[in-house]
């Protein structure tokens, strides 16, 4: 596979409350990328806030951190070509509002801090996230 790269994807509570994790991980193999890890955990207050440290000050942080502490998320990492710009492009403006339509956040989403699923944005996020949620051992290629 050229230029394959990983990239790491958190479907949100909601999504795992709406029932949709099914949904988009079909939307995720349709497209062709390769889902190397994935597993269900409740999230910490400690790893919600690590995640989203770079907004840590912003007025919405709290509110943000409260909508994954204790609650059932689900964490993957993906793989295929380009993986972090397709994987943002599949999923969406930030505010679904403004998420164009066949987007994960256009056809599913409406809150803006609860909005259902979550990519790193560059290589530097990826290195930074999934550590968060995956040892390195857990991401050999099975
Ligand atoms: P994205 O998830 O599209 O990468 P970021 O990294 O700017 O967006 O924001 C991280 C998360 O913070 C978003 N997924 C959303 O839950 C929340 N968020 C971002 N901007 C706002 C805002 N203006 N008001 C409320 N929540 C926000």
């Amino acid at each position: 596979m050229s230029e394959a790269e990983r990239t790491f994807i958190m479907l949100k509570p909601s999504c795992v409350e709406r029932g949709l994790v099914g949904e988009i991980l079909s939307r995720i193999e349709k497209k062709g990328l390769k889902i190397i890890q994935m597993k269900f955990l409740k999230m910490s207050r400690e790893m919600a806030e690590e995640l989203y440290s770079i907004h840590k000050g912003r007025d919405f942080y709290e509110n943000l951190v409260k909508t994954l502490e204790g609650r059932r998320v689900v964490a993957i990492v993906i793989e295929g070509r380009k993986a972090i710009e397709v994987a943002r492009k599949m999923i969406g403006a930030t505010d679904p509002a403004q998420a164009e339509p066949g987007t994960i956040r256009g056809d599913l989403a409406i809150e803006l801090t609860d909005n259902l699923i979550h990519a790193s944005d560059s290589i530097e996020s990826y290195q930074r996230e999934y550590k968060i949620f995956f040892k390195d051992d857990e991401l050999q290629t099975l």
